[in-house]
């Protein structure tokens, strides 16, 4: 069965064959298998810090100070040291410091806070998580930090250094955050809405701690780009909002045969944008990106809003929807 292309969207644009997703290296973002892994559960490194409790604003005061001897992650001899700061089991909100290049014995100097009424801050504990940032590839968790009984710390100044050994971590998932976003299909005049409202917790590509984030969607079939758009950039945040639609004019007759891939970039100034995640939603999409797909198709006219947790880059035959003939 052929499908006739009569929207504009469905003419493809040469220009758009090689994309940006196209021009990153793929080898780039292969695991490292070179690093000699320690076990789970050895040291490496400690890490410094100041804790107190503002009881008239119900407020845990963190500063992190500093890390000495954490291990090279890098073939330079060297890593490049950033904390990521929870207050489970609340893994929503979290921060984290500034990256430190080509370093083991990072100082931060870098004050955080949590809001925690007073009742509440026996059952919580503060997980620090040291990682090593790689502009190309996934960061290497170096290990951890877990604190708890809390209370007792609340009760002193705070202004004494408490350290502690961090433990090699198991390597979690990649974080690269989560994006949530609308989608609304008019079946009559063959029109998609893609609104990307937020995203939360991006991966940090620069050294500042944060990202630059736009949202990039393409509508793909049978493995081609047909039409993207863009949204605005967001300079310097993990946690853009947006707000923004994105129409693709896809015929009725087409929208089971393509898909949509939606790419959360990093913006700079200099050099090639990077792709921080991306996710994709289609009739034929990995679970929840075929969910939100049907239950668009099934409330035509309605906006339908998901969360997409985003994954790491692909490249290949995933893109392709398998049944077209176009
Ligand atoms: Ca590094
Ligand atoms: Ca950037």
């Amino acid at each position: 069965m052929t499908h006739q292309l009569s929207s504009p969207d469905f003419h493809g644009e040469e220009k758009d064959q090689v994309t940006s997703i196209g021009q990153i290296k793929p080898e780039l973002y292969r695991p490292k298998g070179d690093q000699a892994e320690g076990k789970l559960g050895d040291t490496c490194g400690k890490i410094s810090f100041l804790l107190r409790y503002a009881f008239n604003t119900e407020q845990l005061v963190v500063k992190i100070l500093k890390a000495l001897d954490l291990p090279a992650k890098d073939a330079n001899g060297f890593s490049d040291p950033y904390v990521k700061i929870y207050l489970l089991p609340d893994r929503k909100k979290k921060y984290q410091t500034k990256v430190h290049r080509k370093t083991l014995n990072p100082v931060f100097n870098e004050t955080f806070q949590f809001g925690v009424p007073l009742d509440e801050l026996h059952s919580r504990k503060l997980h620090f998580s040291v990682y090593d940032f790689d502009r190309f590839s996934r960061h290497d968790l170096i290990g951890q930090v877990v604190v708890d009984n809390l209370l007792d710390f609340s009760e002193g100044s705070g202004d004494k250094p408490i350290w502690r050994d961090i433990i090699e971590g198991h390597a979690e998932k990649p974080d690269l955050g989560e994006l949530n976003f609308s989608l609304c299909y008019l079946p009559t005049a063959g029109r998609l809405t893609v609104t990307i409202i937020k995203a939360t917790n991006l991966k940090a590509m620069d050294l500042t701690g944060f990202s630059d984030p736009y949202v990039k969607a393409s509508l793909v079939c049978d493995g081609r780009r047909l039409k993207k758009r863009k949204t605005s950039i967001k300079k310097n945040t993990l946690n853009p909002t947006y707000n923004e639609a994105l129409v693709f004019d896809i015929p009725n007759e087409n929208i089971e045969n393509v898909s949509i891939v939606i790419a959360v970039m990093d913006y700079d100034c200099i050099g090639h944008n990077e792709v921080i995640g991306m996710c994709r939603v289609g009739s034929d999409a990995d679970g929840p990106g075929r969910e939100h797909w049907s239950a668009m198709l099934a409330n035509p006219r309605k906006p339908i809003e998901h969360w997409h947790q985003l994954v790491e880059v692909r490249t290949g035959t995933e893109w392709r929807c398998s049944h077209s003939s176009v």
